[in-house]
């Protein structure tokens, strides 16, 4: 069949559930997804040599990594040549770029040192999202940063989180796209620790500080992301889910954070979007894939994902209370690939959620027929949701995935290969 006949059936097939394709992609095209640069060079950044701390962990070395912001931005360019929707740039503080200028450390950097990246997503109509980087740095002192005992270490880092707070303003001012930050840090301890309570009360007390700084918030939204261990910080973190959650809660302007990898594997962070949608406005999320631990596998289009958007969508108006974002690096593949696999997996899960018939499953679960419930959301599955997939790609101008790999293998071949 054709391939337009082919989106024609599947328009028809739909409408028999009630559910109208044309209205899910219009949807779909306004939904911004924040694409993390951290994925083109392992996380490295360009402002240390050092290894990659915090507890995070890329594995893999597949050649080509980016070097330089040039080649980090004609990276992400080809990246957005080959997937749909609507992105945001997701930048990290240690992406500053020092061209021409004198270096200075994180506590002293400025809106400068994020132009160039600002004219990058200008040109391709981006909002900026941010984080100040608390790891891979010598200041990270005994795994410790915003929660150290040390006062000096903690002001360093104190420091560094307000002056990414005028540069998330910054961002936000330029692009006219309010700015997400968000503070993550690593800390914690490997062993049993002989005090819970200390840390947590400095880690506090530093966020308060940090966000002290004067902002607007309908601007700068930030955001503390939790995490339940990292590899070296097996045994207590700081800023655990408790923390975190109680955090955002009981101060005004601030959003909590999900990443699906920081969670025991048995909970769901679809499950958890429903009951922070009811006492946040906005929340925020990292989507990855953790494998057995948080080893931010690519995202792919898995129960989870899809489960993740079917929340986002059918929460009461939770599309634009949701700030998506993706979080994953794998240096075991083509990076190219990497990314342009993990945003298309969000986009497709976003897409299968605004093609599920949710008025109707919600009135069979409280009519109270679990059998029809379950066998409509099977038969969901196997309708010809690839056909309206693939009419998405190409009303947004750009390949569908099955033409993929000989344009990610050109690059390869021609940029990436070159980088010795
Ligand atoms: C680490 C957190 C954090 C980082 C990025 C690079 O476990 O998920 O969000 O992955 O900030
Ligand atoms: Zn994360």
């Amino acid at each position: 069949m054709e391939k337009k006949n082919r989106y024609e059936s599947a328009e028809k097939i739909y409408k028999e559930f009630g559910i109208d394709t044309e209205k899910a992609m219009s949807i779909l095209a306004e939904i911004p997804v924040s694409l993390h640069c951290w994925q083109g060079d392992d996380v490295k950044g360009f402002d240390q040599d050092g290894p990659l701390t915090g507890g995070i962990q890329t594995t893999g070395n597949y050649p080509g990594a980016a070097r330089t912001y040039t080649e980090l931005m004609n990276d992400i360019e080809e990246v957005i040549s080959l997937v749909p929707g609507k992105k945001k740039l997701n930048l990290h503080a240690s992406y500053a770029i020092f061209d021409g200028m004198e270096r200075v450390d994180r506590d002293r950097l400025e809106k400068v040192h994020f132009k160039k990246w600002v004219d990058f997503a200008k040109k391709h109509g981006m909002g900026i999202d941010f984080n100040p980087t608390f790891f891979s740095h010598e200041k990270v002192k005994d795994g410790l940063t915003l929660s150290s005992p040390d006062k000096d270490i903690r002001d360093f880092w104190i420091e560094h989180g307000k002056a990414c707070i005028r540069i998330a303003e910054y961002f936000a001012d330029e692009t006219g796209i309010p700015c997400v930050m968000n503070i993550w840090t690593g800390d914690g301890y490997k062993d049993i620790p002989g005090d819970r309570l200390g840390p947590r009360e400095r880690y506090k007390d530093s966020i308060e500080q940090i966000i002290s700084e004067p902002h607007d918030t309908t601007k700068v939204k930030v955001c503390v992301e939790s995490k339940v261990f990292g590899i070296g910080v097996e045994s207590y973190t700081t800023g655990s889910g408790e923390f975190t959650l109680l955090f955002a809660a009981t101060h005004e302007g601030v959003i909590p954070l999900m990443d699906n990898g920081h969670y025991h594997p048995t909970e769901m962070v679809s499950d958890k979007i429903s009951s922070l949608l009811l006492y946040f406005d906005e929340i925020a999320l990292h989507i990855t894939r953790p494998v057995r631990w948080d080893s931010d596998h690519v995202v792919i289009f898995d129960d989870e994902t899809r489960e993740i958007a079917k929340e986002i969508v059918r929460c009461r108006n939770g599309l634009g209370r949701v700030n998506i974002a993706l979080d994953f690096f794998d240096a075991s593949i083509n990076r190219i690939s990497a990314w342009a696999v993990g945003f298309n997996s969000v986009e497709k899960a976003l897409l299968y959620a605004l093609l599920t018939p949710h008025e109707e499953i919600k009135r069979l679960q409280e009519a109270g027929d679990f059998t029809r419930l379950l066998m409509m959301q099977e038969e969901m599955k196997t309708l010809p949701f690839g056909d309206v997939w693939e009419e998405y790609l190409e009303r947004n101008g750009v390949p569908s995935g099955r033409t993929w790999a000989e344009e990610i293998e050109r690059y390869e071949k021609e940029v990436l290969m070159k980088r010795v």
